[in-house]
């Protein structure tokens, strides 16, 4: 049975993801209106309660909070249209996956049609929604953010990142592109590990076993690229450029391949070539991207 002290919500999009958000919604009291393009799939969540609308738009219509989550933008741009009449005086929070410029291209349309924005992306799994195992990162209209934030923590783990729209989608890239980078450097060592003849699971578990004192690491590498200033972590420059080559020609003895350790090697030898060889690891960001635009801002602490 609906409460309805709680704020109605409307959600666009019955995929897994969709279909999990509006069941989180409905088991917490939250008058629920669905719709899908195809009007089978909203079949169970009328059955769990929700009111099932025959078009996007008099689902929007039907509430002050609309949760989009679609396949893609492709989709979105196919189903906004649709909804114009209907999203005056709204909260729009669309949890579609795509890039920051997307995010900012729905804010406009928001705007033009007079409801609020909020732009928002999944890190995790339909079946864990409704708990702290999936993290929701947001950005856009932080009066929408403030007005619904209470709404919006019962899918998960919730940040809000800034005004700028584009902010979450760039939060979720860029945890995305952490973990792939991490990943290809730990299978490229693996391989290495491998051609030695050592135990690759055993050493993944050792290095599994290292991982408490990344969390302080990361941080102060943070900190120091934000503020210009590079203590000596992981050691001075020159002494660890002093490890390089044999680290490189270890690589090339058992065919592993050596691009990125070429590229710290070559970013270090830069670094302490320009008199910064007291410095550390962290300082190697000032060789990386030179003539990259940064957006105004960029750096700084919401
Ligand atoms: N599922 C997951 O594990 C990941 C976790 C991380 C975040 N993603 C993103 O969440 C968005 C939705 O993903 P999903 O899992 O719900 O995806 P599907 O189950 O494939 O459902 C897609 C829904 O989109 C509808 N749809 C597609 N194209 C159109 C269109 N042109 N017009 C209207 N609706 C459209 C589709 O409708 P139908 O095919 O049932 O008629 C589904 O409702 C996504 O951005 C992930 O990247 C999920």
């Amino acid at each position: 049975m609906p409460n309805t002290t709680r704020p109605a919500v409307t959600v666009l999009g019955l995929g897994a993801m969709g279909s999990a958000i509006a069941r989180t919604f409905l088991a917490h009291g939250h008058p629920t209106t669905v719709w899908n393009r195809t009007a089978s799939k909203a079949a169970p969540l009328a059955e769990a309660g929700a009111e099932v609308a025959p078009t996007a738009a008099q689902a929007v219509a039907a509430s002050p909070l609309v949760v989009v989550c679609l396949l893609d933008g492709t989709a979105v741009d196919e189903v906004l249209p649709a909804v114009e009449s209907a999203v005056a005086g709204k909260v729009v929070v669309n949890l579609t996956s795509g890039s920051p410029a997307r995010a900012r291209a729905v804010e406009q349309w928001a705007r033009a049609h007079g409801a609020e924005y909020l732009d928002g992306k999944i890190m995790g799994d339909p079946p864990y929604v409704g708990t702290d195992r999936v993290l929701f990162p947001f950005s856009g209209s932080r009066s929408a953010y403030q007005a619904h934030e209470q709404t919006l923590r019962l899918l998960g783990t919730v940040a809000y990142h800034g005004e700028d729209a584009g902010l979450a989608a760039v939060e979720f890239m860029a945890q995305v592109a952490v973990s792939y980078e991490l990943l290809i450097g730990f299978l490229h060592t693996l391989r290495l590990v491998r051609a030695e003849g050592m135990d690759v699971a055993d050493f993944a578990g050792r290095v599994a076993g290292s991982l408490p004192a990344y969390p302080a690491l990361l941080t102060s590498m943070g900190e120091a690229v934000r503020d210009g200033a590079y203590a000596p972590d992981l050691g001075p420059l020159t002494v660890q450029a002093a490890l390089m080559d044999d680290l490189i020609a270890h690589r090339e003895s058992v065919g592993a391949d050596t691009t990125r350790m070429r590229e710290v090697k070559s970013l270090m030898d830069r670094r302490i070539a320009d008199g910064f060889g007291g410095q550390g690891f962290s300082a190697l960001f000032e060789g990386l991207g030179e003539g990259l635009g940064e957006r105004a801002g960029a750096g700084r602490a919401e």
